[in-house]
């Protein structure tokens, strides 16, 4: 059972250990060309607080929205506002005015603070908006805000004295659904994730060096990349943008030991791997979408290490299940971590026996608290998150994934999980990623549609068509296979890497 005090800053917890010679000198955050020990982070967000404060009347519980690509600034502006008992609401660089716009408004910021690249989005939203906004271009250096934050004297800035259940992040869900919904967090909720996941699964230790791809304002990011290093001592290296090989290159060149990213970019490394000096790494986390059995076999035989798998949502705040090791059960993403219980749900709200597909349900020191917003009632149920995952457990308790409960196709009477045949098309050499949706038919309900990325587009020709459903046929129950298939270049995304099925469902039915 986990126990905070009554009176909690988060940040100034993760920051605190700062005060003890063995960590003050140690790495804490690196990337573009910055390296901060554990007192230099302490002492650059303690002036931007500082400065925060001061020269632009920052108050405790006000919402600042913080936008950028991930970068030292970046991060140490999220721990300064947490510290000055704000409340963080971290956007994804990539969304335009529109989306910031709407952002701004549901939760009622005062302060946005954006790097270069996303200022001309912020600029463009300011004038539809209705709030009046603070906007301060943390990253232009020898700029007026960063001139202040260097004048600033860090040793006159104290923490918020802010309670454990104070709200202290505002996280946007990215929007698998196309309607992006506003979760709420505690500070003891940001302690928690640190002291539940890292610790059973991941076992950190502060010799670990973190690196990855998800950016700090998705809850896999700030957590994996920036709270659960700081929580442990350890470090963290921050990638403003990558590719697959960037991404092997900085495991070797920071000698990173863990490495978080989204099963897709796994998949992208497996032919480079051999290339790649990856002696230091001794796990790699996949979340943010499944992990196919074919990309965790693939990449697993290609590197040697085994591969930690975990379910997160924006909602729960991070991961809930997982398995790590010796625990890894082929095609189960794990069991309910230290901390959390997980079950599945019948229609009728009753545990499904093991095998059984049903609904996800999660019960843990996190949970969701969606900001004015109905959905709450449909999320949260007798105490339970009812994630919008399709799950079956097995007798020992691992959970096995069956798709999203949306994404589930009934074609002729038969109930077939999407993600099944995209794991069975994914096991094809030539396939790079594919989607998988049921659209509408007058005879079957729902015909299976399968939308393949080819490695080679030459192969785009009907022959290979049939040498796909075959494939998937004599992989699956024949009545699964993908009766369409088209041909595309990429797959629509959200700004987190995850597939936006209800997209190409969309794009159907016009
Ligand atoms: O999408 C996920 O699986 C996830 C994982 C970790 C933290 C947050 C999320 C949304």
């Amino acid at each position: 059972e986990l126990q905070y005090p009554e009176r909690l800053n988060c940040a100034e917890v993760l920051l605190e250990k700062t005060l003890n010679p063995h960590f003050a000198s140690r790495q804490a955050l690196a990337g573009s060309g910055i390296c901060w020990t554990y007192a230099e982070l302490y002492t650059v967000s303690s002036q931007i607080a500082l400065t925060l404060q001061s020269d632009y009347g920052l108050k405790s519980g006000q919402r600042v929205l913080i936008s950028g690509t991930n970068h030292p600034w970046l991060a140490a502006c999220l721990l300064a506002v947490l510290r000055a008992g704000a409340i963080a609401v971290p956007a994804m660089p990539m969304l335009r005015a529109k989306e910031l716009n709407a952002m701004t408004e549901h939760a009622c910021i005062s302060h946005v603070l954006c790097d270069e690249q996303v200022f001309p989005q912020i600029a463009q939203m300011q004038i539809s908006s209705s709030q009046t906004l603070q906007i301060i271009r943390f990253r232009e250096e020898g700029a007026e805000f960063q001139q202040k934050v260097h004048l600033a004297n860090a040793a006159q800035f104290r923490a918020a004295d802010t309670a454990r259940d104070d709200p202290c992040l505002i996280a946007f869900t990215s929007g698998t659904t196309g309607k992006p919904k506003a979760t709420v967090h505690f500070h003891e909720d940001m302690l928690a994730i640190c002291d539940l996941f890292p610790r059973s699964v991941l076992r950190v230790t502060e010799h670990d060096v973190f690196t990855g791809t998800p950016p700090l304002a998705f809850t896999f990011g700030l957590g994996g990349l920036l709270l659960f290093p700081l929580r442990y001592g350890a470090s963290s290296v921050l990638l403003e943008r990558y590719t697959p090989e960037s991404l092997l290159a900085t495991i070797s060149e920071h000698q990173a030991t863990v490495c978080y990213t989204a099963p897709t970019c796994y998949r992208q490394m497996i032919p480079m791997v051999q290339q790649a000096d990856l002696r230091s790494l001794r796990t790699v986390v996949s979340a943010g979408e499944v992990l196919p059995v074919a990309t965790r076999t693939a990449f697993e035989s290609a590197t040697g290490l085994t591969m930690i798998d975990g379910i997160g949502s924006t909602e729960m705040l991070h991961i809930f299940i997982a398995a790590a090791g010796d625990e890894v059960r082929p095609g189960a993403t794990g069991k309910a971590i230290p901390g959390y219980q997980a079950c599945v749900l019948d229609q009728n709200g009753q545990p499904c026996s093991p095998g059984v597909v049903g609904r996800l349900a999660v019960k843990g020191p996190t949970g969701c608290r969606y900001l004015n917003d109905t959905r709450q009632q449909t999320y949260v149920q007798n105490g339970w998150n009812l994630t919008g995952d399709a799950y079956a457990t097995d007798q020992d308790g691992y959970f096995y994934y069956h798709g999203r409960i949306d994404d589930m196709i009934v074609s002729a009477g038969y109930n077939i999980a999407a993600s099944e045949v995209e794991d069975a098309l994914l096991a094809h050499e030539q396939v790079a990623e594919c989607a998988v949706i049921g659209v509408p038919d007058p005879i079957r309900g729902q015909l299976v549609k399968a939308f393949v990325v080819l490695r080679e587009t030459q192969c785009a020709a009907p022959e290979m068509v049939t040498l796909l459903q075959q494939w998937v046929k004599q992989r699956i129950a024949p009545y699964k296979y993908p009766r369409l298939i088209e041909f595309v270049s990429v797959l629509p995304r959200t700004d987190s890497g995850k597939l936006q099925r209800y997209a190409l469902r969309q794009a159907e039915l016009q």
